[in-house]
């Protein structure tokens, strides 16, 4: 046992208390054992009388148990062993439920199938009874949660720092076919996975004054703060796949510093007195549902200044030794910032070892550049987030003080490189000429490395975003191209096809995903050709029972799935894949084509709109509209299906995801960072229709062109059309089609003959048309033929689903957890 807590030692003498901790014994009695005792002792209930609720958290916190060993052990060794660490700091984790994955990683799948047998228990009912934490909007989040898995299985000393949002993403729902957002309470009956540390507790401040003092003869500046809240600690384990590694994911939670006002509580005045707890209490309240355009809120400065300075404190007061040389600290650590989210952990750090560990700002600067690093995630210029510098000084005085500091001598080097250039110095300040802290600029100026997700972001991000950049410190740029944890995305969401790669391959392919390429022979071979189609129509049989039970949806087993899972955005095109639907509509009803000689098709959406996106909103309401309109025409005889799940989240796509024939990947080249849907869909065997935009172009270079459906303007394309002055009225008069597609929907066709409700949809495309759906509309139809070519030939299309998966494995985010050692982090596996 570990009896070293803090600077307290326990002087423990009874032989177990000497011991490490054990875990529960690994056999069916064992788990029966624990587990019942935990129904009894944990929720106080005898398995005759137990809910599903009850018996769902005494079976988490069985798994639990046999976690906890692992991972007090892996905190102590962590302590101990002084290594390198990496501190992960994401505003998002969007991690998917818990059970299934902690189960899979800690090996007791079949013993917890057959425990919970015995006791008269269905483990999937189970499963399906666990709420899942939805703390992130989507690809950012989602890959927090990937890479912590991939950091924990490749023994990788870290811990992840986020927040505990108590409402997460909104749950979606479709009112006439318009969405309506609704609370997320996931925390409404408690989390099993959760372990809180009152005792642990940092305490944040904001606002306030900034002044000076004279400490023995050194002017030194404070911060005098006007009021503060407590950070209290969640942690969560995160098992390594089976390698009986456990690491922390830290989530922090805001309360008030006192109780409330007992003496204004027993006056009468209950709402003043709860008042200072709720004010606390809302800073981690619910997560900002924005993904693209930062509103510059105060209340999401507050959460990011909130669980940045929560977790600076943290590591420097709990984590390092109290000894420690700070001079060493880039030897100890680095804070990985995902987006510009965390960034304001950089003026932090520079506060802390300034004013409180009274190092000499050069110092301090030296230290803290070489302690973080940047992943940017976007390209969109409206993304970048900026904070004004109203906001700022009045929310984080001191910080606005150093940022300025930082900026000046920034700014300075710049002088001595290119001289009195007014024009560039405007340029690469970090206070712009709005009054506005341009947090990308400070990440750049402040951090080791800044990387893209992928190669053309990165090149992109060099070459467009941060040029002036780029020129004056190259060194600085890397890229790490995305990847998700196959354990999640491939072994657990698609078990049929796991166990067909482990009866080919035999078994270590989940974490050295590149042995998939041995497929590539397989691929040839008309059994193993057979039996992949076969999961595939298993696994849409899956999603059919799903979609059924969920919202009444079937999916045909003879439709090619075609599906579009992603946030709604407009530089995404949802609404591309809306005209490609419209125009094989109107080609049956106007009698163009016959029905019978359309290739049967379900079209698959998942998206939520940001709550205050007007137009993508209206895409969302436009897309179940033409779902309820082709859905009941008879003239299709069934033939096209246009399918949109309410509230796509992890779960979800766990399930959708192993089904799919086609992946919509059809963003406008040069707008998506990334994408990491993309490689899950590949790696599951859809074949992609894409651009070439964000990581498309590595999965095409991969796959090979005849696996992939590629279409559209190339980046430099793009911007040559813009340069000469985009005109998309111009290709509507070029394409017929195009053309009787976009009056359909103007028409009413599709809102009860109400011209107006899609209006602004159509007229948006026509007059203005940001991110060129017209311009690519008619490669991609040509695309779409090609698509419905190819799958004619279903055993070459089956063998085409087989290459990408073969192909692929190099999208496992081991791979970028490895490329993030190599290229930024200089880490070294624990011991
Ligand atoms: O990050 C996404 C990019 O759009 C994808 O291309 C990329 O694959 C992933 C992972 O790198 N960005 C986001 O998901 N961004 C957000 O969710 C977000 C959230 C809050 C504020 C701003 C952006």
């Amino acid at each position: 046992n570990d009896k070293t807590s803090g600077s307290r030692t326990i002087a423990a003498t009874h032989p177990l208390a000497l011991a490490p901790v054990a875990s529960p014994p690994a056999t069916v009695d064992g788990f029966v054992r624990e587990f019942l005792l935990n129904l009894n002792m944990e929720r106080g209930v005898a398995l005759s009388s137990a809910t599903e609720t009850d018996t769902y958290m005494a079976l988490a916190a069985t798994v639990r148990d046999y976690l906890v060993a692992r991972w007090l052990e892996d905190q102590r060794r962590q302590r101990e062993d002084q290594r390198k660490a990496v501190c992960y700091l994401s505003a998002e984790y969007l991690l998917g439920r818990q059970l299934d994955n902690n189960l899979l990683a800690s090996g007791l799948t079949e013993i917890a199938t057959e425990a919970l047998a015995a006791c008269g228990i269905d483990i999937d009912t189970m499963r399906a009874h666990e709420v899942e934490p939805g703390l992130g909007n989507g690809g950012l989040g989602r890959l927090a949660a990937c890479f912590v898995d991939s950091l924990a299985t490749l023994s990788v000393p870290s811990i992840g720092y986020g927040i505990r949002y108590e409402y997460g993403i909104f749950r979606q729902v479709f009112r006439g076919g318009e969405q309506i957002e609704k609370p997320d309470a996931w925390l409404a009956l408690g989390s099993p996975w959760e372990f809180r540390h009152p005792e642990s507790a940092q305490t944040v401040s904001f606002a306030g004054h900034t002044e000076t003092y004279d400490d023995d003869g050194v002017i030194r500046s404070r911060w005098v703060p006007a009021w503060s809240v407590r950070a209290v600690p969640y942690n969560y384990m995160v098992p390594g796949y089976q390698n009986g590694r456990v690491n922390t994911l830290r989530l922090w939670s805001a309360e008030a510093t006192k109780a409330f006002d007992l003496r204004t509580f027993n006056s009468g005045d209950y709402v003043e007195a709860v008042r200072a707890q709720t004010f606390a209490e809302n800073i981690s309240k619910v997560l900002y549902p924005e993904d693209s355009t930062p509103q510059g809120k105060e209340l999401r400065l507050q959460q990011q200044y909130f669980f940045v300075a929560a977790s600076i404190a943290d590591y420097m007061t709990k984590v390092l030794p109290e000894d420690f040389d700070l001079e060493d600290l880039p030897e100890r650590v680095i804070f990985q910032l995902n987006d510009t989210h965390p960034v304001i952990a950089v003026p932090e750090m520079m506060r802390v070892l300034v004013d409180e560990r009274k190092l000499d700002w050069d110092a301090a600067w030296a230290i803290t550049q070489k302690c973080f690093a940047y992943t940017c995630h976007t390209l969109l210029p409206e993304a970048l987030e900026v904070w004004s510098v109203d906001l700022l000084g009045r929310l984080l005085p001191r910080h606005l003080e150093i940022i300025y500091r930082i900026n000046d001598e920034f700014l300075l080097r710049v002088r001595e490189r290119f001289g009195d250039d007014e024009q560039r110095l405007r340029d690469m300040s970090i206070v712009s000429e709005q009054r506005a802290v341009r947090m990308a600029y400070l990440a750049t100026v402040a951090g080791s490395k800044v990387n893209g997700v992928a190669e053309l972001h990165s090149q992109l991000l060099r070459e467009r975003v941060l040029h002036q950049f780029d020129e004056m410190m190259p060194e600085k740029f890397t890229n790490v191209t995305n990847g998700v944890t196959p354990r999640r995305f491939m072994r657990l969401a698609n078990p049929d096809l796991s166990e067909l790669i482990t009866a080919a391959l035999g078994t270590g392919w989940l974490t050295d995903l590149e042995r998939l390429r041995e497929l590539e022979s397989y691929a040839e071979d008309p059994d193993f050709r057979a039996a992949f189609a076969s999961v595939k129509a298993a696994n849409k049989r899956r999603l059919n029972d799903v979609l059924m039970k969920r919202d009444g949806f079937e999916i045909a087993d003879d439709h090619l799935l075609d599906v579009m899972v992603k946030r709604l955005h407009e530089y995404k095109r949802q609404t591309l894949k809306l005209l490609h639907i419209v125009t094989l509509y109107e080609r049956v009803v106007s009698g163009r084509v016959a029905a019978s000689d359309l290739q049967p098709r379900t079209f698959i959406f998942g998206a939520k709109a940001a709550p205050g996106y007007a137009m993508a909103k209206r895409v969302i309401h436009l897309i179940n509209a033409v779902g309820s309109v082709v859905n009941n025409d008879p003239r299709l005889e069934g033939r096209l299906k246009v399918v949109f799940p309410p509230n796509y989240n992890v779960t979800l796509a766990e399930r959708v995801i192993p089904a799919a024939d086609l992946s919509e990947q059809i963003s406008l080249a040069g707008k998506e960072a990334s994408g990491t849907g993309n490689m899950k869909f590949a790696l599951n065997g859809a074949l992609t229709i894409g651009t070439d935009d964000g990581a498309n172009v590595e999965i095409r270079e991969l796959v090979g062109d005849d696996n992939f459906f590629l279409f559209g303007m190339s980046e430099p394309e793009v911007e040559e059309l813009w340069a000469a002055g985009y005109r998309p009225g111009e290709f509507a008069q070029a394409d017929d089609e195009l053309r009787r597609a976009l009056d359909l929907i103007g028409s009413g066709a599709f809102s009860d003959g109400d011209r107006s409700t899609f209006e602004p949809v159509v007229s948006n495309l026509m007059y203005d048309d940001r991110f060129m759906v017209l311009a690519d509309y008619t490669s991609y139809i040509a695309a779409q033929e090609r698509v419905d070519a190819a799958y004619a030939d279903r055993d070459a299309w089956t063998r085409s689903a087989i290459l990408n998966v073969a192909r692929t494995g190099f999208f496992s985010s081991d791979r970028s957890i490895r490329d993030y050692i190599d290229r930024i982090w200089h880490t070294q596996p624990a011991r």
